[in-house]
């Protein structure tokens, strides 16, 4: 493999000296500056996946609700779906190289190691709104080019948008910002069908990040009658006064309980959604008398998705092959959805933290919906289950509702705008309004913190996060905490995100979850702390 023209363009993109970069949970993070010499490796790692997978794959300049000055980048397989996971290290070790010639060894590795095919592959790339995504996703199409692949610039989309078109593409599919629209409206207005028109508009805080625009559109395609929409914190000339991310968006509402930026006016009910700044994740939220802020976070999209889910299929005639519906949460779902999805009669599966985890495990059922606490997740729908739908006569109703769910409800990745459009039609469907979703069930109290220990990788957990193996003596100190706690449940886990143990409790009150975590915490401190200490 000649690797001349890699290696001269490589050099246009030096890596900064004392730069480590680590694919995270959802690909690789810094400030932006540091950034241009692993934007440009994963473009050259994608076209390699693209050969390997014989199709298209996709790369997002993005930091989803990081701050502004922040960027990053994921990564999309030719399935649409995120990187496989194995091919993490593959990023890491190209993104980790400190010179040119490593950089090319590393190639040379890659192609050995993987049987790689040569060819052209062909690297979708878009970015988010931030200053410096344009400049970033410039470095992408150069290290696309410099492994002799063909860059297709797909400008500014939100990330599961572009996973949404990569995953058209190699289905030889419409894959245009078009037809992505008309899926998710189409879809969505056969599944409302003649449910009257809601009475409120929903309220959109879109973090000042590219879902505004996006949502703009969206709505106009919708029509006001079908579901009114009122855009708030869209950012550009429409940015109410904070940057992206700033006071405003899902991450700020779910973590802090607050109103965002630009929906001061919202009155007592309103209902109101936050999407990130990326729009791969949506909360909703309304303002409760007495001025608390009450959250419908992803445990209760799931719980909606679930109602709809189940009710369709039971409609559908009797089959050999009844469809498996599972819904697939990590630990932080609050034990109070889980109780009430299982009381359901459905499978729940717990999952490591992470949309890849959830969404492969959700791949398991013929309907697998999956979502995190914070907002993250879909409905997918497995191919046996919409080959028979297809089969089913054109009158069954129950049949035609499931298709225009799976092409309304992004397949590929978690979508806040599918999302959004996902929670309304179940609401409509019902004619329930905030208070009747709400009722499902009543969370029990919880309590997050974040602990800084001197090296969060000594906290190593098992079941799915849910009970530490190390460091000696962490767990038997949260089982003791939790014993202490009527109705106690306690995980901690090193985040994959930011420098931090994450610590998560729930009781049957507030001020035993406050307590519970507190308690937890100081075992955190006092373990992990000592174990990472470095001279
Ligand atoms: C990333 C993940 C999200 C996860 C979060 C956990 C994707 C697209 N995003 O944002 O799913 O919940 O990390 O963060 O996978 P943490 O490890 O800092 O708690
Ligand atoms: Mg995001």
């Amino acid at each position: 493999m000649d690797t001349s023209e890699l290696k001269a363009a490589s050099a246009r993109y030096p890596k900064p000296p004392d730069l480590t970069p680590a694919y995270g949970t959802a690909g690789f993070r810094a400030l932006a500056d540091l950034l241009p010499s692993t934007v440009f490796r994963c473009g050259v790692l994608m076209v390699a996946r693209s050969l390997k997978g014989g199709g298209n794959t996709g790369l997002v300049v993005t930091a989803s609700h990081n701050p502004e000055a922040d960027n990053g980048v994921k990564l999309v397989d030719p399935s649409g779906c995120m990187l496989e996971q194995a091919w993490e290290s593959h990023a890491d070790r190209l993104a980790a190289a400190d010179t040119d010639e490593v950089v090319c060894a590393a190639v040379q590795e890659l192609f050995r190691t993987e049987d790689i095919p040569y060819g052209t592959g062909v690297v979708m790339v878009a970015h988010d709104t931030r200053p410096s995504a344009a400049g970033l996703a410039a470095a992408a199409v150069a290290g696309v080019i410099a492994l002799g692949g063909v860059a297709i610039p797909c400008g500014l989309l939100t990330t599961p948008q572009l996973h949404w078109m990569v995953r058209q593409a190699n289905a030889s599919a419409k894959h245009d910002e078009g037809a992505y629209f008309g899926a998710l409206a189409d879809g969505f207005a056969t599944l409302v069908g003649r449910s009257p028109a809601p009475v409120q508009a929903v309220v959109v805080d879109c973090a000042n990040g590219v879902g505004g625009a996006k949502l703009r559109a969206l709505a106009e395609r919708l029509g006001p009658q079908r579901l009114p929409l009122d855009v708030r914190n869209a950012g550009g000339a429409a940015c109410s006064g904070g940057g992206l991310n700033d006071r405003c968006g899902a991450e700020h509402v779910q973590k802090e309980r607050a109103v965002p930026i630009g929906c001061a006016d919202i009155g007592v009910g309103g209902r109101c959604a936050s999407l990130d700044g990326d729009a791969d994740r949506i909360v909703f939220w309304t303002l409760a008398d007495g001025g608390g802020m009450t959250l419908f976070d992803g445990d209760r999209i799931a719980a909606l998705a679930a109602l709809l889910v189940r009710d369709l299929l039971a409609a559908l005639p009797a089959d050999e092959h009844t469809p498996t519906v599972g819904v697939v949460q990590t630990a932080y779902a609050n034990g109070a959805s889980t109780a009430y999805l299982a009381g359901l009669g459905l499978a729940v599966v717990c999952t490591l933290t992470g949309v890849k985890h959830l969404h492969a495990a959700a791949e398991a059922f013929d309907a697998g919906i999956y979502f995190e606490a914070n907002g993250h997740g879909t409905v997918l729908f497995g191919q046996r289950l919409v080959q028979r739908l297809h089969e089913l006569p054109d009158d069954c109703e129950a049949a035609r509702d499931l298709l225009a769910l799976e092409s309304m409800v992004n397949q590929a990745v978690g979508d806040a705008l599918s999302g959004l459009l996902l929670v309304e039609a179940v609401l409509r469907q019902r004619g329930w309004g905030l208070a009747e979703w709400g009722a499902l069930y009543t969370d029990l109290p919880s309590r997050q913190l974040k602990v800084r220990v001197r090296d969060r990788s000594v906290v190593r957990t098992t079941d799915a996060e849910t009970r530490t193996v190390a460091p000696d003596g962490l767990q038997q100190a949260i089982d003791a905490a939790v014993q202490a706690a009527p109705g106690g449940r306690a995980f901690v886990r090193p985040s994959g995100t930011e420098d931090v143990v994450r610590v998560y409790a729930e009781a049957d009150t507030q001020p035993a979850a406050d307590a519970l975590a507190a308690e937890v915490m100081r075992a955190v401190h006092d373990l992990a702390g000592r174990t990472g200490a470095r001279p």
